[in-house]
């Protein structure tokens, strides 16, 4: 199994919030695979998939796109693992925090972050990364991304029904994670990777969670390197 995994800078500074759904995904799976360090400037080299973005899992010989449609696969093609989405309403709820994240947390994140992605990813994918999302914000990465105290604010209320979800019970899959986790954790790894920045109130039931989050699988997300983890080094 291999998976294309987006790369910053450094090999292994992956900061991609789907591509760390998948990651930990495959680590609830039990599954093997080979993360392979993917830049925005290497589009031939997922060509067989179809179309342009990460993740992308190659297993036996199947080409498979999409964090949800490769976690749906796992789930589909190993169903002697343990389940990511073990009942019709685990799949729902998962789906529901596929969407949240998509279409309401990354908007939000994206003033806070985008500057920092542009400042960690790699030479050969600064132009093409400052074009494409100058276009889509429509102006400078600067102007968008000038500090502001109201970016924080509005992302910090925008979570507040997760914060009380998570002050009751100890993940977002009940007693123990499941992909619903694994997709929200993805966004806020994305932002740890990545970022200096405090984003989640420190001691909030949300920051115990993503601690908790982190110390999943032996530490494998607490172990990744970061931006402020390789500037201190
Ligand atoms: N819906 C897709 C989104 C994947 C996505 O947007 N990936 C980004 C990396 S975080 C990408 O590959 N972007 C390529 C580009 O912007 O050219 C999923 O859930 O996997």
């Amino acid at each position: 199994m291999q998976l294309f995994d987006l790369a910053g800078r450094e090999d292994d500074l992956r900061f991609s919030p789907y591509c760390w759904r998948v990651k930990m995904a495959l680590r609830h799976k039990g599954l093997e695979c080979e993360e392979i360090p993917w830049r925005y400037a290497d589009k031939d080299r997922i060509a067989p998939s179809g179309q342009g973005r990460v993740p992308v899992l190659i297993d036996d010989g199947r080409w498979i796109h999409d964090s949800w449609a490769i976690s749906s696969y796992l789930d589909d093609a190993y169903p002697d693992r343990p389940a990511l989405m073990g009942t019709p309403e685990a799949r729902t709820a998962a789906r529901f925090f596929n969407f949240w994240c998509d279409q309401t947390l990354h908007p939000a994140f994206r003033p806070i972050l985008l500057l920092d992605i542009y400042n960690a990813v790699a030479e050969q994918d600064k132009a093409y990364f400052r074009k494409s999302r100058e276009e889509q914000v429509g102006m400078a990465l600067e102007q968008y991304c000038a500090p502001s105290e109201q970016h924080l604010k509005t992302l910090r209320t925008l979570i507040a029904p997760m914060e009380s979800t998570l002050g009751e019970f100890a993940f977002l899959g009940g007693e123990a994670p499941n992909f619903s986790d694994y997709v929200v954790f993805g966004t806020f790894q994305w932002a740890n990777v990545i970022s200096p920045k405090t984003i989640l109130a420190p001691s909030s039931a949300a920051q115990t969670w993503f601690e908790r989050m982190l110390d999943l699988f032996g530490g494998y997300g607490r172990r990744a390197p970061t931006v402020p983890k390789l500037a201190a080094a």
